[in-house]
């Protein structure tokens, strides 16, 4: 099968969608940080779309660690397909991505590429750890990262430093003030790291932090779509749809949606064009997505997890989860959300959970479960804490946590590895009380780090320990014992 690449494009089957600009005129006015599959069938979709209005805006993609993306890439002049998973697949050849950088090994061309006078925009999409922030959103001084960038702040190891750096030398070169726009999902995104960068500059460089404060814009935004991991099966699809062979396509749900912040330091892409939605305030945007799609996304991922069940669309053709959703929805997530007359919450989390719904998407729940303990402090215990405020229940909002908690537990009985930053604590203390889960429930409802002032409260532990012993003995056989009495 010939491989997809510039010189094949001419091949490609007839249906498929190709970049709407001259690629070899188009210069790279965007340096991405984190180009993983969101980035790829996201914003670089978007940013894709918006160059058929014209402007250089083609992306200099930077992976802080991982250089598989650059060597998948690399042989097929960084093309890749883009396979929308609906009724009817389709498929788009996406050339925004001008080059694919490792940091460690291409680190003078990454500042080079930051530090270009034709660059406006640094984009990141580097997960909710990388922004290196303790519970409280604020930059944590103890990151091993952030610790040796303050050390040795000219060969930056985290993101935070690395755009410290750049700025540094940016400034003092006199170049134009560029966006920085984090599409993770943050809480306040923009705002967090513009304050992470800044508190990490002032240490060092008070008239730079000043500078920075001054001239470099860090939108929030709120930025969403089902991006499975790509897996063998898509490579045969990207392969079928395109007539070419693909070595990382990437597959996507049709829905997506962006909300920027209308806040720029310089030019941008036309995304406006092309169904991004620009505001002065995204923070309603951000809490129904972060709470509604991305909480209930986490409790599905424990929940079915725990029930032996492995996608998202198993786990929501289960009448009694998709049962406890709903309630779940409908009693303690949707009351936090004031929107009255602005957004149609009800509409909004059912076209989420129809979403869900969607037999072609293949959304593993183990994915899904990575980085709890960073996850759901944005996802479930804001919720937790505004509904402890206004005196509403928070009982179905700890199963998610209860579930989480038991998760781990199964997963170091079963010998098997946790993906999250604080995978060594938690491993530990699910080792150390093995067979003890309320001990250990206990032990990591104290974790601050994760907890915060939640840890002191004792309606909020008790309601806890109180749906683990519900949870303890969930199958996919007892579903309903489990959930539906809650
Ligand atoms: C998911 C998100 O992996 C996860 O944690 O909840 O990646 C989710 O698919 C996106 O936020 C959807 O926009």
């Amino acid at each position: 099968m010939t491989k997809l690449n510039l010189n094949s494009l001419a091949q490609v089957n007839k249906a498929v969608k190709l970049p709407p600009y001259n690629l070899a005129t188009t210069g790279c006015g965007i340096v991405h940080i984190g180009p993983g599959a969101f980035h790829r069938g996201h914003q670089a979709v978007y940013t894709e779309l918006a160059m058929a209005y014209g402007g250089n805006w083609r992306i200099k993609a930077v992976s802080m660690r991982s250089r598989s993306l650059k060597e998948k890439l690399a042989s097929q002049d960084n093309l890749y397909s883009l396979v929308i998973l609906d009724e009817e697949p389709y498929t788009r050849i996406v050339g925004a991505i001008d080059d694919v950088l490792v940091l460690d090994e291409d680190r003078e061309e990454v500042m080079a590429c930051l530090c270009s006078p034709e660059t406006f925009i640094v984009s990141l999409t580097i997960t909710e750890k990388g922004y290196c922030l303790n519970s409280n959103g604020t930059l944590d001084f103890s990151n091993p990262d952030i610790v040796a960038d303050l050390k040795n702040p000219s060969i930056p190891v985290s993101a935070i430093g690395l755009l410290a750096e750049a700025l540094r030398l940016r400034q003092q070169s006199g170049l134009p003030p560029i966006t920085i726009i984090s599409c993770d999902n943050l809480s306040d995104n923009g705002s967090k790291l513009r304050d992470a960068v800044i508190s990490f500059v002032a240490c060092s460089n008070a008239s730079l932090a000043e500078w920075i404060g001054q001239n470099i814009c860090f939108p929030n935004t709120m930025v969403d779509s089902i991006t499975p991991a790509s897996d063998e099966a898509l490579l045969q699809l990207a392969e079928a749809q395109t007539g070419l062979s693909d070595a990382w396509p990437i597959q996507r749900e049709a829905f997506a949606q962006w909300v920027i912040e209308d806040k720029f330091s310089g030019p941008r892409p036309a995304w406006d064009k092309v169904g991004v939605t620009f505001t002065s305030d995204v923070s309603l945007f951000e809490k129904a997505k972060l709470r509604i799609l991305n909480g209930t996304h986490s409790t599905l991922a424990y929940v079915g997890s725990l029930a032996g069940l492995d996608t998202v669309y198993s786990a929501i053709s289960q009448p009694a989860i998709e049962g406890f959703i709903s309630s779940l929805l409908k009693e303690e997530i949707l009351p936090s959300i004031q929107a009255v007359g602005q957004i149609d919450l009800d509409a909004y989390a059912q076209a989420i959970i129809q979403r869900y719904h969607n037999p072609h998407i293949r959304h593993l729940l183990a994915q899904i479960a990575w980085d709890g303990s960073q996850k759901l402090p944005v996802r479930i215990l804001n919720t937790i804490r505004d509904n402890l405020t206004a005196g509403r229940s928070i009982q179905k909002l700890c199963v998610p946590i209860a579930a989480w908690i038991l998760f781990i537990a199964r997963q170091i009985k079963q010998g098997a590895t946790l993906t999250d930053p604080m995978s060594e604590t938690l491993t530990g203390l699910a080792v150390k009380h093995q067979g003890e889960t309320e001990e250990l429930a206990n032990r990591i409802l104290d974790l601050e780090q994760v907890f915060a002032e939640l840890s002191e409260n004792g309606a909020f532990r008790e309601s806890v320990i109180q749906q683990l012993r519900r949870l303890s003995e969930i199958t996919g056989d007892n579903l309903n014992d489990c959930l539906v009495a809650l």
